[in-house]
């Protein structure tokens, strides 16, 4: 259910990070199904300035301190590379962490929850769909180019925040496990959902083949690359920064491709509900793999291009079906704002797959042409 916005502990919570002003006012944004974001208008020095406060939902991020470590190192190590490549406006285009009273990337409040704060980027905007395909073409470059610029991280392997968090045999298990107990009686509600996404496997066995093969490097991805985690200039439309940085992990980059195939190329919301405007349309797909083509400049495989169709459909099958999993078992994990607000996004994806599969072999070959 939507959260409710408590401005005592707002407040509380902004006198915990290293900020010179004073809040004034905040927004609770409704966007994203699992932390809690605020925007918050400081007044600081006689100006205004904004930040966001998030907290991290405990519940699904069991261990928010490896969140925040692997936030830090991601964004420094990204600062430090557009820094040596001269960039201007570096603030704008990776997050910038604002510490706590005590140097942590953190607050932890009294109940134990984390929270932290970001600087707010001014002038973008964000999309739940995209309006043009050179919106496409841009999410895949920042996306893209957020792969290409973490390459090159030294260190110790970044922490699984979610283990499994993309093991989609992992999911189909647990669809199947919820499906058996259906402990709301929900299952006859979803028969017809049901009985695509189970015969949906042939996805699961080919990227597990994949992956057993060795086909799949492992790489740093961001592994979620929602359109709405791209802030795009509101002037230029280009794209600035990407953010949600929780789930930047090791993966690879089916996940990071295939998840923007899922929210870039139809012109519906996740949710939408007439489900006869659903659809993959090619000239958005082709601007997107341009753009990630473009960011990712050359450190693909031949082997990870040859997925890249492939991947639309895997990751909007894994997301679906984690929707429909989570309508059979109560609705614990994704914030709903209605009766069967998963049920009705299981279905918009479902459309999304049938509309890739139709095209999956054309849409490959433009891949192949680049
Ligand atoms: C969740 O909260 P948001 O919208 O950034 C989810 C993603 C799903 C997405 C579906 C940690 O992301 O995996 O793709 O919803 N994030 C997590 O809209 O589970
Ligand atoms: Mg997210």
């Amino acid at each position: 259910m939507a959260f409710v916005y408590n401005e005592e502990q707002l407040r509380d919570v902004s006198t915990r990070f290293h900020i010179y002003g004073e809040i004034m006012h905040a927004e609770a944004c409704k966007i994203g199904h699992i932390n809690e974001t605020y925007t918050a208008t400081y007044g600081q020095g006689g100006n205004e300035v904004r930040y966001i406060h998030q907290k991290i939902n405990g519940k699904v991020f069991k261990n928010p301190i490896q969140v925040m470590d692997n936030v830090d190192r991601v964004t420094k190590h990204i600062r430090q590379k557009l820094t040596d490549q001269s960039e201007t406006d570096v603030t704008r285009k990776v997050l910038v962490i604002v510490p706590s009273r005590d140097g942590k990337c953190y607050y932890q409040d009294e109940e134990g929850h984390y929270w932290r704060t970001f600087v707010y980027i001014e002038n973008i905007r964000t999309y739940e769909s995209v309006l043009s395909s050179k919106q496409a073409f841009e999410a895949g470059k920042a996306f893209g180019k957020f792969v290409y610029l973490l390459s090159d991280m030294k260190g110790p392997r970044l922490h699984e925040t979610i283990p499994q968090f993309h093991d989609v045999r992992m999911r189909f298990d647990a669809f199947i496990n919820a499906l058996e107990k259906d402990h709301f009686n929900r299952a006859k509600l979803a028969q017809k959902e049901i009985k695509f996404y189970e015969q949906k496997e042939t996805i699961v066995r080919k990227l597990e083949k994949a992956i057993k093969a060795g086909d799949l490097p492992e790489r740093i991805t961001h592994n979620d690359t929602k359109f709405n985690n791209v802030l795009l200039d509101v002037e230029t439309d280009e794209e600035q920064c990407v953010v949600d940085l929780d789930t930047v992990m090791p993966g690879n980059v089916l996940y990071d491709f295939g998840d923007m195939v899922r929210t870039t190329t139809s012109p519906t919301v996740e949710d939408e509900l007439d489900l006869t405007k659903v659809r993959m349309r090619m000239p958005f797909f082709k601007n997107l793999a341009k753009g990630y083509l473009s960011g990712t400049q050359g450190i693909l495989t031949k082997k990870e291009k040859k997925m890249m169709a492939f991947s639309g459909k895997m990751m909007t099958f894994t997301i679906g079906l984690r929707f429909l999993t989570d309508y059979l078992s109560g609705d614990t994990y994704f914030r709903v704002h209605r009766p069967q607000h998963n049920l009705d996004r299981s279905r918009t994806q479902l459309k999304l797959i049938q509309s890739i599969d139709r095209q999956e072999e054309k849409m490959q070959q433009f891949v192949d042409s680049l």
